[in-house]
């Protein structure tokens, strides 16, 4: 190598000057001698351990805070919530949404001022009243009309308006909140005029007209129990429970044995039957499997059908997408590619930022469910396997069943919530990707991976001595710049496949449940330290925005604040941080945009109206 630096330097133009200095030779060697060290120097520079191993992100908190500084960082993400929604005020309303680099806006959700409707309790819940007030005689006249031949997005409308609508009456009453609510949904009920009375994409509400392929995706259309259920009882109007009760009837009728009972993306809108096999609990899929759950929970622990599916769901995730990386042994869930004759397909080993709530569900279902004690449900775990015919799905319930399935899935939820603050910690910003691609061997970024259920089977037969494979802290691996260039040092078990960071809830909404259902600070000091590089990175002087990477500081941003960072993120923020339990996760179930909804009371003539 040295050499090859002194031919380079020998056939470089400026050599002739220098080779004149031979008469010289003293000048030349000092020159030489300049140039060699300004070389080693570089390379050294190049190669040297980064003093960003170091990087000054805080060590994990072991001194206990006390309760008065969480009543502050409470009452700091209220400030952040007003400093976001002054400027969507100011400079977006009624649109859509923000744009808080611009301060444009956009009318990306119907045009009607989504961010108005999704905040609405979020208001409610921090005190808001000036705000809240400007809020609601909006939201009083607000004409759910769009011109002719433009549809409004049925599964967004439901989450973020009707859910706003909906938990808001529920926490103050408004007879209007109702009433907008009822008006609302019957604009949008031609969505449901397909054969199998499942959603279409979307509706026009002032013509009827719809809109959508045949084939359906399962996100869209069944994310609607909680709200329409909720709907039914507050109105009194059946309808609304039928419509729900048509989900639940084609999710439990139908035909799994190419997914080992778990509901696939695709679905046949007029057979109301799956159409692939395509396995996911992220993009597309997330909420479908949040509702099972939820669905169960809203109405009081009375609706088997949904307790069955939910038990049905998790134990083919346990067992069939749940992996664990070569290195750090992070523990994480991904999709599959449709399967040709098996229930198990391929794994794609991509991680989504959107699958991190399920760590959440996982714990709440541990902490509201007899798991350990199925048969005080009258539900039987092998019969669950065995009875609908799921194909291979038989082996991984036989597995289970020799777990505590309650323990089972509080690990699952302790380790993928690990892993999703990991890809917050592991970044400069502190802020995490949104999607990651896992590495399922040390060597290669191909290959099968590993089961994380086969970690498990093992830990168990050689004694089940200490933490679970998966499911205990592990340590940040953050890069320097030139690490980041280089493509790192493989420490991380990851490659970024997203880079950016879209103010999203999810991972928070986890630490938020795991928080409560723990009790320990651990989760609760993570979320603070989110809130703290959310502040530091997305805060411009108009509102927060998207930024397109977590690697660089300073990260560039988007010109982008979703209505869920109101609606959501703000909102788990507050709820995590703040002293009082106000919507306890034993009394009020949280859709899919994070909107409360209260656990209901029957009443004896509810029963009879809807049949429980
Ligand atoms: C939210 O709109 C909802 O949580 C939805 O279910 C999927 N994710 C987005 C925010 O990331």
């Amino acid at each position: 190598m040295l050499e090859d630096i002194q031919d380079m330097y020998r056939n470089h133009p400026l050599s002739s000057a220098i080779r004149s200095l031979r008469y010289k030779p003293h000048v030349r060697n000092i020159f030489y001698g300049g140039v060699m060290l300004t070389i080693l120097y570089a390379l050294y520079n190049s190669v040297r351990l980064p003093e960003s191993l170091s990087y000054d992100f805080p060590e994990e908190v072991t001194v206990p805070t006390p309760p008065h500084i969480w009543d502050e960082r409470a009452r700091q993400v209220k400030r952040a919530f007003l400093h976001a929604y002054h400027g969507y005020e100011r400079y977006a309303a009624p649109h859509d949404e923000l744009k808080p680099i611009s301060t444009g806006y956009k009318d990306n959700f119907n045009g009607w001022g989504v961010s108005i409707f999704d905040s609405l309790d979020t208001m409610v819940l921090l005190g808001l009243e000036g705000e809240y007030e400007r809020a609601r005689s909006y939201v009083e006249k607000t004409r759910f009309e769009l011109a002719e031949h433009t549809f409004v997005p049925y599964f967004e409308t439901i989450i973020r308006y009707l859910g706003g609508l909906l938990s808001t009456y529920a926490l103050n009453k408004d007879p209007m909140l109702l009433s907008r609510a009822d008006e609302l949904a019957k604009k949008l009920d031609p969505v449901f005029n397909t054969p199998s009375k499942l959603a279409l994409f979307g509706v026009n509400p002032s013509t009827g007209e719809v809109v959508g392929p045949d084939i359906g995706i399962l996100a869209e259309m069944a994310t609607l129990q909680l709200e329409y259920t909720y709907l039914a009882k507050a109105t009194g109007n059946r309808a609304y429970w039928e419509r729900a009760n048509t989900v639940i009837k084609a999710l439990s009728s139908a035909d799994l044995r190419q997914t080992g009972g778990m509901f696939p993306i695709g679905w046949n809108l007029t057979t109301g039957q799956p159409h692939d096999a395509h396995l996911s609990v992220g993009a597309q899929a997330d909420s479908a499997h949040e509702y099972l759950l939820k669905q169960y929970l809203l109405t009081a622990k009375t609706d088997k059908a949904n307790l069955e599916m939910y038990i049905r769901a998790t134990t083919h995730i346990i067992t069939n997408l749940m992996y664990i990386s070569p290195t750090r042994h992070l523990l994480y869930v991904t999709d599959t590619t449709t399967p040709t004759h098996e229930a198990r397909g391929t794994p794609t080993h991509v991680f989504e930022h959107l699958s991190c709530f399920l760590p959440g569900l996982f714990a709440l279902g541990a902490h509201t469910l007899p798991l350990d004690d199925l048969d005080s449900m009258g539900v039987n775990f092998m019969d669950l396997g065995a009875k609908g015919n799921f194909g291979r799905a038989g082996d991984g319930y036989r597995r289970l069943n020799s777990y505590n399935l309650k323990e089972l899935h509080m690990w699952a939820a302790e380790g993928l919530a690990q892993t999703c603050w990991l890809t917050y910690a592991d970044m400069r910003t502190g802020l995490g990707p949104d999607e990651t691609h896992m590495r399922p061997s040390v060597r290669s970024v191909h290959g099968e991976g590993h089961l994380w259920m086969d970690s498990m089977d093992r830990w168990k037969q050689s004694g089940a001595r200490g933490i679970p494979p998966g499911v205990g802290d592990k340590t940040p691996v953050i890069y320097t710049e030139q690490q980041r260039l280089r493509g790192g040092p493989g420490g991380r078990d990851y490659a970024i496949k997203k880079p950016g960071y879209l103010l999203r809830p999810e991972t928070i909404e986890s630490l938020y449940i795991m928080w409560r259902v723990t009790g320990d600070a651990k989760w609760r000091e993570r979320g603070w330290r989110i809130f703290e590089a959310i502040e530091r990175h997305t805060k411009t002087p108009y509102g927060y925005a998207s930024i397109k990477s977590v690697e660089v500081v300073p990260p560039p941003k988007d010109d982008d604040m979703p209505s869920y960072f109101l609606a959501e993120t703000l909102k788990y923020l507050y709820l995590m941080f703040t002293n009082d339990d106000p919507i306890s996760l034993d009394k009020w179930v949280f859709n899919t945009e994070a909107h409360p909804l209260p656990v209901f009371e029957w009443s004896q003539e509810e029963k009879v109206l809807f049949n429980i």
